[in-house]
């Protein structure tokens, strides 16, 4: 059975064809489409998917946004807008004839890096700092949904109440701060209009707002991982995301988060998977359901 994994985030879509033993055999990659209107994201969709429905027998899609019963809606809508109740599943559906199912893509991604932990870690959670800042929580072996697909938002918990105002309505959340558009959103002077690539290669380079620009995301992203830690009591926190992913950023988050007492402080490590965390974890959801 090999499982068409599609992965729907605010800057790039990906897909990729994945067989039973969890292995890679295609992969591809296209901008998500400027326009935020549902069919522009139908148009993006069928060329992404056209060159690997014919080599699949099932579809599984990772998606940002809250997810509930196949539809997608954003809850950050300057992420991906315009798309209140994207029927998501039945749009697949119809373009691909196959057999379709869908989740959040930070919580698909927190399932498949569960499962390649080599030790016994029962809670641990997954977050991305990418466009947004999403996360995913594994409690007690358990993948948190929620009853509305809305657990694990944790790019959505209060980081600064004087801070700037989130797509989301509310004032001051991480993602506001920490994500790859909060970090740009925030740039000034020689930076004004980069976005979070270019500012951390500046970083790289010596520029000292950019640095400052990359501090304020990893401490709010440290301080949002010591309020886990209290809430949750995980082993482990796995990191993704682009800006997640970037060079220095998960030891910049390390260095902060021991500024905080012992009690909040937890494991951090980079996701084993990289950048196809979300496809494999929708893969192995896919499997799950549709054994
Ligand atoms: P998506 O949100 O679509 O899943 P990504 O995980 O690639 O996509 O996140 C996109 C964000 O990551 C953008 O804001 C982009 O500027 C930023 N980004 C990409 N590469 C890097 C990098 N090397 N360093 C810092 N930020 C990066
Ligand atoms: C936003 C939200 C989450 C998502 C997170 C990371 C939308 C469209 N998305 O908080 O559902 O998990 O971003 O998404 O409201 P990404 O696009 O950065 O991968
Ligand atoms: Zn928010």
């Amino acid at each position: 059975m090999t499982t068409l994994a599609i992965d729907i985030g605010g800057t790039k879509l990906a897909a990729a064809l994945i067989d039973r033993e969890m292995y890679i055999i295609d992969r591809c990659e296209l901008a998500t489409p400027a326009s935020k209107t549902q069919d522009a994201l139908q148009v993006r969709l069928a060329e992404l998917v056209a060159p690997f429905t014919a080599r699949a027998q099932r579809v599984a899609i990772a998606s940002t946004g809250i997810i509930q019963e196949g539809a997608l809606n954003a809850i950050n809508p300057d992420n991906l807008g315009g798309l209140a109740r994207f029927p998501l599943v039945e749009a697949v559906t119809r373009l691909t004839r196959l057999p379709c199912i869908a989740v959040n893509d930070a919580q698909a991604a927190a399932w498949a890096e569960y499962h390649a932990l080599r030790e016994d870690i029962s809670d641990m959670v997954f977050l991305t700092v990418s466009t947004g800042v999403g996360g995913g929580i594994v409690s007690n072996g358990r993948l948190l949904v929620g009853t509305g697909g809305l657990a694990g938002h944790l790019g959505h918990t209060l980081a600064d109440p004087n801070g700037p105002r989130c797509g989301c309505g509310r004032i001051g959340c991480v993602e506001a701060i920490a994500s790859g558009r909060g970090i740009a959103a925030a740039a000034r002077d020689d930076l004004a209009g980069c976005d979070a690539k270019t500012i951390f290669a500046r970083a790289q380079q010596g520029h000292a707002q950019a640095a400052a620009l990359k501090q304020r995301s990893a401490q709010t992203l440290a301080r949002l991982i010591a309020d886990i830690k209290a809430s949750t009591d995980c082993q482990l926190v796995v990191i993704g995301g682009s800006v997640g992913l970037s060079e220095g950023y998960l030891e910049l988050v390390r260095a902060n988060l021991n500024e905080e007492p012992a009690t909040y402080r937890t494991r951090l490590s980079a996701a084993r998977h990289q950048h196809n965390a979300g496809l494999l974890g929708a893969a192995l959801l896919a499997q799950e359901v549709m054994p």
